[in-house]
């Protein structure tokens, strides 16, 4: 008797299976550059059909374990990694997944190459995109504020493609009393004199939530208290500071206690600690009393990060769920073939594409930023543009998951089959480096100091009026237009009302805004791509009624 058993879905090639990125990818880039991306892509892409998946397996399989004690009672704090999570260490540095983003040989593209690496790996790699973030943000902050030695010190290490050399950072925001309201922060930190440029402290707190704790440096904030002068209260009084992680032979970390790391809904491999500061050492970056300004150009990155992550872990779920209907049968057809069936691959493909045409766009400026190429207008609009990205994808990616879950049936819901794994770790995405809330009154705070939001409106308004239809369908065209003068009408009242009826009506303006700039930005890729046409069509239609 023939007893069947279905076929499980195989992991895609992420970027053979991903023709928006490859249209991305040719419309963005000149041919010099693209064919050195190309090169570098399809092989990312062959490593995420085998050896990261399998990596990424083994790295949940074994999760991090905090080990307190040595076995005769010394304080050890060791923080014990699995063999796949250092191999995907060491895979990140060879294939240059932040080092990308300083090749000056890449020119204003570099953010551009970056994320179309980072695309292809962070979906497979058990959130090892986490360290990356934090890893680029960290060398972002050392580049812009660190004095000469320091940077000389750390940076190089964070930005090699030498896995012997290169060096992880965390980023240690939030404390007890919040991840959002840093401006609680309880830690302090205490003058321990300069070496050179140097401005060294003491830190002591406690830090509540700290990634990648098995890092080699990270950035946190603290409030200055010399003995003499009270603390300052608030975020006016955090300053920044740069730890360097060592450890004392037989004693454990150099002024840092480890006590638990945290048991997560997903993100599994990645280590997660509470921290007690009892004396940490670390250098003051910027400014006293800049702490959370001077940050900012590390969330910058890190919500780049997030974003990508997103449109990475949408992309994963799309060709996973796709593979899986065209091996599947049901009602005499592959599931590929059926018309229901087909048309919600579809419309979640639509998503994704118009996801990651967003994510392009932010890379492209922020290269272009970084370059000292973007013009006033660029850098007002990137403001905006990177948590309005980060918000609008994140929700994406979470619905995307669920469906992909979906796709499969029970099998979706079932450990074993490593599916579930899509969903709980796209639900950390909306979570961390700022809620959808924090990033939708971000987006007010940027209005109201740099006017981003307004450029970010008029740009959209411009380009919506300029959309010809051709490749683009009319009733594309119209619904896009008609929905950015509606958000423009509204974004107007809720403004002139200003006060608590702006703040609650942040987060609905942020979210159909970053649906727009994504039908925006895709609708320049539409122009020369018969397939982003057809999906911007989809798009439009669910999200604007086209
Ligand atoms: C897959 C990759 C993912 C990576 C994962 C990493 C895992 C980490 C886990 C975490 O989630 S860590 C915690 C993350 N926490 C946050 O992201 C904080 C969320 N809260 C905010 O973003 C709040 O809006 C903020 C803390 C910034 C509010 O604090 P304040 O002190 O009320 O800020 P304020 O007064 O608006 O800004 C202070 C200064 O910073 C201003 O400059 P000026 O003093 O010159 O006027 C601001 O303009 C500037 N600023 C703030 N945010 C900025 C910024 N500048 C540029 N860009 C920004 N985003």
């Amino acid at each position: 008797m023939n007893v069947f058993f279905q076929d499980a879905p195989q992991n895609p090639d992420l970027y053979v299976t991903d023709l928006a990125l490859q249209a991305e990818l040719a419309r963005r880039l000149p041919a010099s550059i693209h064919e050195a991306a190309l090169v570098r892509c399809a092989a990312l892409g062959v490593a995420t059909a085998d050896e990261l998946p399998r990596l990424a397996t083994q790295a949940e399989a074994q999760p991090p374990q905090h080990i307190p004690y040595d076995p005769w009672g010394r304080r050890v704090d060791e923080i014990r990694t699995s063999p796949a999570w250092e191999a995907l260490r060491v895979f990140s540095a060879r294939r240059g997944l932040v080092a990308s983003g300083y090749d000056a040989s890449f020119g204003e593209h570099r953010r551009v190459v970056q994320a179309a690496l980072l695309h292809l790996f962070s979906a497979s790699s058990a959130t090892y995109s986490c360290p990356l973030a934090m890893t680029d943000a960290a060398a972002r902050v050392l580049i812009d504020l660190a004095p000469t030695s320091l940077r000389e010190r750390l940076v190089p290490g964070l930005t090699t493609t030498d896995p012997a050399q290169f060096i992880t950072s965390g980023q240690w925001m939030t404390e007890r009393t919040g991840g959002s309201d840093v401006g609680n922060t309880e830690t302090i930190a205490r003058p321990a004199g300069a070496v050179g440029e140097e401005r060294r402290y003491t830190l002591h707190g406690a830090k509540w939530f700290t990634s990648a704790t098995t890092s080699e440096m990270a950035l946190t904030l603290a409030r200055i208290d010399d003995g003499v002068t009270p603390p300052v209260p608030g975020s006016r009084g955090l300053s920044l500071f740069c730890v360097e992680i060592s450890r004392v032979a037989g004693e454990g970390w150099r002024g840092i206690t480890v006590h638990r790391l945290k048991d997560k809904l997903g993100t599994k491999a990645l280590p997660t600690a509470e921290l007690t500061l009892d004396g940490a050492p670390a250098t003051m970056l910027g400014e006293p009393g800049r702490g959370v300004a001077s940050i900012s150009g590390m969330l910058n990155v890190t919500r780049l990060y997030n974003a990508i992550a997103s449109a990475s872990g949408m992309h994963r779920a799309c060709a996973m769920a796709r593979d899986y209907a065209q091996r599947r049968s049901a009602f005499g057809h592959t599931l590929a073939d059926l018309p229901l069936h087909a048309t919600t691959l579809a419309d979640m493909e639509a998503e994704a594409a118009a996801a990651l045409a967003l994510v392009m766009a932010c890379a492209s400026l922020l290269g272009r930023s970084e370059a000292g190429v973007a013009s006033e207008d660029e850098r007002r609009r990137l403001r905006a543009l990177i948590p309005l990205a980060k918000l609008t994808t994140a929700k994406q990616a979470v619905a995307i998951a669920s469906e992909a879950l979906e796709c499969f049936g029970g099998a979706g819901y079932v450990e074993d089959t490593g599916l579930p794994r899509l969903l709980r770790d796209a639900q950390v995405l909306p979570i961390w480096e700022g809620t959808t809330n924090v990033l939708s009154l971000d987006l007010l705070r940027a209005e109201a100091k740099d006017g981003a939001f307004s450029a970010v409106l008029a740009d959209l308004s411009a380009r919506a009026e300029a959309l010809a239809v051709g490749r683009i369908e009319g009733r594309v065209v119209t619904a896009i237009r008609e929905a950015v003068r509606a958000l423009v009408a509204s974004a107007g009242q809720a403004v002139q009302a200003g006060g608590d009826v702006l703040e609650a009506s942040a987060r609905k303006l942020a979210l159909r805004t970053g649906h727009l700039a994504e039908a925006l930005c895709l609708a320049d890729t539409a122009v020369g791509d018969e397939l982003a046409a057809q999906r911007l069509g989809r798009f439009a239609a669910l999200r604007f009624g086209a």
